[in-house]
Formats: structure tokens, C-alpha cells, sequence
């Protein structure tokens, strides 16, 4: 069993009280009597990683040494978060830790909270990738994540004034998680051209050359699964120049600013993750990283594939590679490229290949995030990518042509390459067509890209290539770490922890839901963790909130289509309702905390406006002497992973109430249910299946259907639409200047009328409102609350990311696990 094999063990808390003294006065120079909170999570940090690092080894050793098959996820975001008090609870070792620096004179909980995070993306599909990796070591697949080593994560959010202020996130001055790899470099080129020439016997080949070039270095992040011996890798990848560390004859010549300049544009490709969320900029740089990390990582798979010297057709034997959406598609070509001109294989066998290596996950149906990019710039930055693409897209035409003879639209709309000027390449296509299997992330949203921005390659490939792998979480992260209260009873009832392995034992605390004594604990953890988030938000903001008080959240990106500024509506609405009731009708109404958090793009004006405008609201509520406790609006800075720790268990609603049909799936829902709190939500992305597998008595559904949408937007655009009159009454209070200078918020008033209300707040207003009238009405009654409550956490066990990953491992990757021996 797991007690007696951890090589991430301590033998007991005076070991590893040993260890965290030696490297705070031998690694970190440091003495014991002037050791601050930040000092001691060096050494606790330290001490924990080398235990990770002799887990890591043997995992490494082993897996080579299986020699099965791989599976590789490429993504350009790893939203990873702290990295200490996952490492602890994962090894076993966080009650060793907690006495060992207890002793020391430290609280583990203020060491662990003096990491920072690893930001290294930007919201939900980073996040995922986090997930997966965690799920993927817990489950021993032999997996490794490929990404990029920013110098820059997310932004860290200010706010000043009331408006977002984006300030850098330089977060590696300490970071004691990686491990550089000096040795682990590749060569990457850009620019160039291509030459033709041909062999004694007339073969053809070509030839890349005359580019500018980068390297490649690996740094490795170490990726424990939960009680398991498995410890997977993240490889990151930084940039610097080739050759050398900068230009000597410059520099003795007196040029210094020229001679690092070089080097700074290498280190640029790896400088920064760009903010954008659900949206594509067309952005060169951007580009660059993804040519960059796709080619350094292919050329370590290829390099790994080759030294277990198997033929080449057993490549998708060894290796599965999938594609956290499209930003890594050009892993299609340059695999192609390496076989062709390289490796020498034909183009069939090469093609062949390549199709049973690569799974595409598609995250969105939005166009504006759907990547395109244009002819002339790949013309010149990969100039022999784009001939193989137009080679994919001609070969891949003259099957649809024989398919669908004579039918021009057909070719044109299922061509990678988009007439417009210039043209452009559509990512998305290229990805579906290199890929074996293309899936969505929740059911609705998998239905949705085949009957909609797919269709047609349904007709071209057939309905098996598109799939669906509901999206999940991992409840080691999202529940037994977030929230230690809540996983330590349920654990009382279930006879241990085993339900963070196996989430549907979930299941059984509907046993429980009647027991007065479980109940109770159940709403005191609740109440615990509000309290816990209001000491954070007064000390903060300076807000107080009453602990008691309903808490209503939204945390999550900034983005129209998620209808924040729908919540801020409503919240006008209840201040102005408040504002015209007598005081015995105020005694009736239940307090509510309207909490928000999330990050804007930076150049995404209208998501800035919207934030100007949920700070305004508070500036004026939370001052105002006849609401006191009734309503409070609370905007938290800088809403990132550590603080959803914090805030996910403190919710009674959450708020999850995208426009039907734009959330793929969503996965905070997920966690703030599996923490017992309910949700208002829309029929959207998976919103549906909590509701199936929690039941719709749990859950407030609001608004208008997907299928729905396409005739409303049409009505907007071309029939006469009324505002709703609730609406309007905000609207008018808006522009009266009750929020302060109205000009500020033309921008989000116009949406709603010149705009022809594109994300149908006005249509879902009313629904909106009434159902938060049910919130309230149903949380008065406190053991109605506790029994959904109850009820909806015993069946969330579908949401662990562990069952997606064993979905994914079965039906797109064919994989088993390889669990070690003891
Ligand atoms: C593309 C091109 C250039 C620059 C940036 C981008 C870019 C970056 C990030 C495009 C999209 C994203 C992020 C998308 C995302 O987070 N999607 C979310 O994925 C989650 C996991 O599947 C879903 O739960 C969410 O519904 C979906 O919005």
C-alpha cells in the first residue's frame, strides 16, 4: 500500500525539520534566527522538492524503461497555481510539514501563502491543463505536458480608481518547481527559404534555409500524482539566442546597445503570455511563440521515438500528442515536414502518420477566438510550412471533390485557406483535418461545432471523428485542498479519503443528508469559509460584508458573452428596488453579498467598462446608509488561482449565466458545486449536466435556450424589440448619473440598443431577475438550502477530471495506465 513505498516520505517530522534548517542556512545563506514566513517557505519548499525529485527519477527511469506508449499535451497555458501545499498533500507529507514548522515557530498555512503563483495562463483552458496534468500523474498515464516557460504570466490586475490597471507578473526570481535543462537545447528557425533540388534519381526535395535562429531550452517542472509514485514532467520552454550570449564585435566596437539588442529580441518569443481570453489577435510575436514551443517540443518527441529504434509506422504507438485547442496546430505540419524532409518518408506514409498521432480539443464556438492567420505573414516566417499546408489543403480538397463532385461552395467552405484579403489560414480546419479525433468539452458545446462551424466536415469525415469529453476538475486541488474542512467530514462519513480517487463514492452522503449533526457541521464549514473570505475582503477592500449575508459570486474572465454586466444590472435593480421599500418590507429581504472577480483584456475596452461599472455600484451601495447589510458589492483584485481557493468554498450562488450556447462548458461551476455551494446558471455548456446529474430541484436555470438565440439575434437586428422595462428603469438610472458621469458607460448602454443586444441581456432579463428572487426565497429556508446543498455535492462525482482523463485515454489516445511497482 501507499504508507509503505513514498520515496516522498520524511522519516518523521524531525527529518524534515532537519532538511528545512539545512536550506535556509546552507541553500539560501540564511540563518535560523532572522528566518521570516518567506524564508521558511524557501526551505520548506526545498526540502519538499527533493523528495518530488527522487519520485520524478524513477518515474522517468521507469516509464522509459515500459517503453509504452505516450501521451503528450500541448498546451500554450498551464494555469498552475501554488505548488507547495499540492505537493504536500499529494506526497502525504503535509502533517509532517504542518508540525515540523510548527515547531520552527511558523503556521504552515502563512508559509504555503507566501508562494506565488504560477499564472502561466489565462483562465479556464490553462486551468484545464492543470487539471489534466494533475489527473494524469494520479491515474499513472505516462504523460507529459509540453508548454512555454513565460517570464511573464497573467498580468496581475490593479485596480485604481476603479478601473483595471495592469501591472507585470514577474514570478521567477525564486522558483524552486523547475529544474533548467542546459543540456536539453534545440535550434529554431524563422524567415528563410526554400530550395528545391533533386537527387541522381530525380527525387525531389526541399530544402529550409537562410533564417534567423533561436534556441530552445527545457526547463522541467516535476507533476505528482495524488498517493501514487507517479511523478510525471512538464516541460517548459525558454528562448534565448543561438549563438552565444551576445554580439563581441559590436560590443567591442563600442555598439552595446546593439549587441544585446539581438539577444533581447530571441528572449522576447518566451517574454510574456499574451492576456487575450476567448479572443485571437493576429499577432506576429504570438505566432512566433507557437512555432517556437511546436517545434522544440516535436523535435524532443521525435528524438525520444527514435531512440527505442522502431520503424516509423509505429510512431502513433508510442506517441499521442493532443492539441489544448488550436494553438498548437502547427505540430500538424512540422511533424509532416520532419518525416518528408527529413526522415525521408513519403508523403502518404508521412501523412498517415502524422493523422494517427493527433487529437484536437476545440474550446469554443465563438468566431472572434476562432485562429486565423494570414498568408503573407506565414509566407514569411515559415515559408515551407505554408507550401505543405497548401500541399494538406490540396490533397485533402481532391477527396471532397470526389466526395462532393461539383460542389464549389462545398470546396470553398471546407477549404483551410479563406479567400478573403489576404487570405488567411484557417487553424481550425487544418486542425481537424491533421487530427484522428476532434472533441468538445461538454456535451452541448460538443453537439453545437457539429452543427454549426463543423457541419461540413461532418459530411466530409463522417460523425465518428467528433466526439465529446465533458470537461472536469480535480477534486485533490478543488475540494480536499481548497477546502481541508469540508473534505476531513466528508471523509468521517465515508470512512476515508478514498472519494478523492473515486469521486462518484460521492454518492454516499446522500445516506447522511438527514443526519441533524452532519448537517450542522455541513452549514458551520460553510459559514467558516464565508467568514474567512469577508476577513479577506475587509482586509482588502475595506468592505465589510456580514458573514450571514447571502454571497452571490462571479469569478471568473471579464467577457460580454459571460454577462457580467447582466449581474451588475440586477444588482442596480435590487439597490433600487431597496431604495423604494418601507422599512417593514426592508426587514423581509434577505442580505446579499454581489461579489466579482476577473481580469479584462487589456485592449478589451467594453470588459474595462464593465469593471468601472460593478466598482461604481459599490462605491454608491456599500456607502449608502439605508441599505447597510442588505447589499454589498464587492470587487476582488486580481482574481487568480490561489484566491479562487479561497473564494469557491465561501459561495452559497455562484453565478454562471453565459448567453445560451457561448460557454463551452465552463469549469468553475464545477468546483463551486463539488464545495456545496448552488448555482444560477444558464442552459449552457456544463451547466446541463450538473443539472442531469444533480437534478434541476437543485440548480436555478435561467433564460433562453441555445436554439433559441439565432431567431432573438434576428429580431434584435430587423424586427422592433422593447427594451425589457426593468431593464430600462437600470438604464435610465445609469445615464441619470446615479453611478457617476454616464458617459463612461455609453459603450455598454449602446450594446443593448445600437449594439442590437448581440448577447441577449435584455431578453433574459426578467427570467434573470425572477430567479434570483427564488434564490432568496429559497434561502430563507435554511434546511431546504442545506439538503440541495447536500445533495448536490453527493452527485457531482462525473466532474472529476479524472474520469474525463480515463475518456480521453480510451476513446481518443488508446493508452493504459502504468502503475509502478511498489
Ligand atoms: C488565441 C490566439 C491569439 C491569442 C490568444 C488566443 C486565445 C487564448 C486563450 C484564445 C482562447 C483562449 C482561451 C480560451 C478558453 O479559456 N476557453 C475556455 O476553455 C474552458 C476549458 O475547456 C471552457 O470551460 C470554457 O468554457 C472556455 O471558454
Amino acid at each position: 500500500t501507499w504508507r509503505k513505498l513514498a520515496a516522498t516520505e520524511f522519516k518523521g517530522k524531525e527529518e524534515f525539520q532537519r532538511e528545512v534548517v539545512r536550506h535556509v542556512e546552507t541553500t539560501l545563506a540564511r540563518s535560523m534566527y532572522n528566518c521570516d514566513d518567506l524564508a521558511a517557505y524557501s526551505g520548506t519548499a526545498l526540502a519538499v522538492r527533493d523528495k518530488l525529485v527522487v519520485s520524478w527519477n524513477k518515474t522517468q527511469q521507469h516509464q522509459t524503461l515500459q517503453d509504452q506508449k505516450r501521451i503528450y499535451y500541448l498546451s500554450l497555458e498551464f494555469l498552475m497555481g501554488r505548488t507547495l501545499d499540492n505537493s504536500l498533500l499529494n506526497t502525504g507529507i503535509k502533517d509532517t510539514a504542518r508540525e515540523g514548522v510548527g515547531e520552527l515557530g511558523f503556521r504552515i498555512e502563512d508559509v504555503i501563502d507566501k508562494e506565488h503563483d504560477a499564472a502561466l495562463g489565462n483562465g479556464g483552458l490553462g486551468r484545464l491543463a492543470a487539471c489534466f496534468l494533475d489527473s494524469l500523474a494520479t491515474l499513472n498515464y505516462p504523460a507529459w505536458g509540453y508548454g512555454l516557460r513565460y517570464r511573464y504570466g497573467i498580468f496581475k490586475q490593479e485596480i485604481v480608481d476603479g478601473y483595471q490597471v495592469e501591472v507585470p507578473d514577474y514570478w521567477l526570481d525564486f522558483n524552486p518547481w523547475e529544474f533548467p535543462r542546459h543540456d536539453v537545447c534545440v535550434d529554431i528557425m524563422f524567415y528563410g527559404y526554400v530550395t528545391k533540388v533533386s537527387d541522381n534519381d530525380g527525387k525531389i526535395s526541399h530544402l529550409w534555409e537562410g533564417g534567423e535562429i533561436v534556441q530552445a531550452i527545457a526547463y522541467d517542472v516535476p507533476i505528482p500524482g495524488y498517493e501514487t509514485s507517479t511523478t510525471n514532467n512538464l516541460r517548459l520552454w525558454s528562448s534565448k539566442p543561438s549563438s552565444g550570449e551576445f554580439d563581441f564585435q559590436k560590443f567591442n566596437s563600442g555598439d552595446y546597445e546593439g549587441s544585446i539588442r539581438e539577444q533581447q529580441k530571441a528572449e522576447t518569443i518566451s517574454a510574456v503570455l499574451y492576456p487575450n481570453d476567448n479572443i485571437s489577435a493576429g499577432k506576429e510575436l504570438r505566432l512566433k511563440q507557437q512555432y517556437f514551443w511546436v517545434a522544440a517540443s516535436l523535435h524532443d518527441i521525435v528524438r525520444r521515438f527514435k531512440k527505442s529504434h522502431r520503424p516509423w509506422k509505429e510512431f502513433p504507438d508510442q506517441v499521442a500528442i493532443q492539441l489544448n485547442d488550436t494553438h498548437p496546430t502547427l505540430a500538424i505540419v512540422e511533424l509532416q515536414r520532419i518525416f518528408i524532409d527529413i526522415e525521408g518518408l513519403t508523403w502518404d506514409q508521412s501523412w498517415d502518420i502524422v493523422t494517427r498521432t493527433f487529437g484536437y480539443t476545440n474550446h469554443t464556438v465563438l468566431p472572434e477566438a476562432l485562429e486565423k492567420w494570414s498568408v503573407p505573414l506565414f509566407q514569411s516566417l515559415l515559408p515551407r510550412h505554408l507550401q505543405i499546408i497548401y500541399e494538406i489543403n490540396l490533397y485533402f480538397l481532391q477527396g471532397v471533390e470526389k466526395k462532393f463532385p461539383k460542389d464549389r461552395d462545398m470546396l470553398q467552405r471546407v477549404s483551410i485557406i479563406e479567400e478573403s484579403q489576404p487570405q488567411v489560414i484557417r487553424m481550425a480546419y487544418l486542425a481537424i483535418i491533421g487530427s484522428h479525433k476532434v472533441n468538445g468539452v461538454a456535451e452541448l458545446h460538443s453537439d453545437l461545432i457539429k452543427a454549426t462551424i463543423f457541419k461540413d466536415f461532418i459530411a466530409v469525415f463522417g460523425p465518428d471523428k467528433f466526439t465529446n469529453v465533458t470537461n472536469g476538475i480535480t477534486p485533490r486541488r478543488w475540494l480536499h485542498q481548497a477546502n481541508p474542512k469540508l473534505s476531513d467530514l466528508i471523509a468521517s462519513k465515508l470512512g476515508g479519503y478514498d472519494f478523492l480517487k473515486d469521486l462518484n463514492l460521492l454518492k454516499g452522503l446522500e445516506q447522511w443528508v438527514d443526519d441533524k449533526e452532519f448537517r450542522k457541521e455541513w452549514m458551520e464549514i460553510k459559514l467558516a469559509a464565508k467568514i474567512r473570505l469577508a476577513k479577506y475582503i475587509r482586509d482588502t477592500t475595506q468592505i465589510a460584508v456580514n458573514p450571514h449575508s447571502l454571497f452571490d459570486i462571479q469569478v471568473k474572465r471579464i467577457h460580454e458573452y459571460k454577462r457580467q454586466q447582466m449581474n451588475i444590472f440586477g444588482v442596480i435593480y435590487r439597490y433600487l428596488r431597496l431604495k423604494q421599500m418601507k422599512p417593514e418590507e426592508l426587514k423581509k429581504q434577505v442580505p446579499r453579498a454581489s461579489i466579482f472577480g476577473g481580469k479584462a483584456a487589456p485592449g478589451y475596452w467594453m470588459a474595462k467598462t464593465i469593471i468601472r461599472l460593478i466598482t461604481a455600484v459599490g462605491e454608491v451601495v456599500n456607502t449608502d446608509k439605508d441599505i447597510g447589510d442588505l447589499l454589498k458589492v464587492v470587487f476582488i483584485e486580481d482574481y487568480n488561482v490561489s484566491k479562487a481557493e479561497i473564494i469557491i468554498p465561501a459561495s452559497d450562488i455562484s453565478e454562471h449565466i453565459s448567453t445560451a450556447g457561448t460557454e463551452a462548458s465552463g469549469t468553475s461551476n464545477m468546483k463551486f458545486v463539488l464545495n456545496g455551494g448552488l448555482i444560477i446558471g444558464t442552459c449552457d455548456g456544463a451547466n446541463i449536466e450538473i443539472t442531469r446529474e444533480i437534478g434541476e430541484d437543485n440548480i436555478f436555470l435561467l433564460g433562453h435556450l441555445a436554439e433559441d438565440v439565432e431567431e432573438l439575434r434576428h429580431q434584435h437586428r430587423f424586427g422592433k424589440v422593447e427594451m425589457d422595462p426593468k431593464l430600462r428603469l437600470v438604464c435610465d438610472a445609469i445615464e441619470a448619473g446615479q453611478f457617476g458621469d454616464p458617459n463612461i458607460y455609453n459603450g455598454l448602454i449602446s450594446a443593448l440598443t445600437t449594439g442590437c443586444d448581440y448577447y441577449l441581456v435584455s431578453d433574459d432579463f426578467s427570467s434573470y431577475l425572477a430567479t434570483q428572487d427564488l434564490v432568496d426565497t429559497t434561502f430563507k429556508d435554511k434546511e431546504d438550502w442545506a439538503t440541495k446543498s447536500i445533495m448536490s455535492v453527493a452527485n457531482m462525482g462525473f466532474f472529476s477530471a479524472d474520469r474525463a482523463i480515463n475518456e480521453y485515454a480510451d476513446t481518443i489516445w488508446n493508452v493504459e495506465p502504468t502503475p509502478q511497482k511498489k
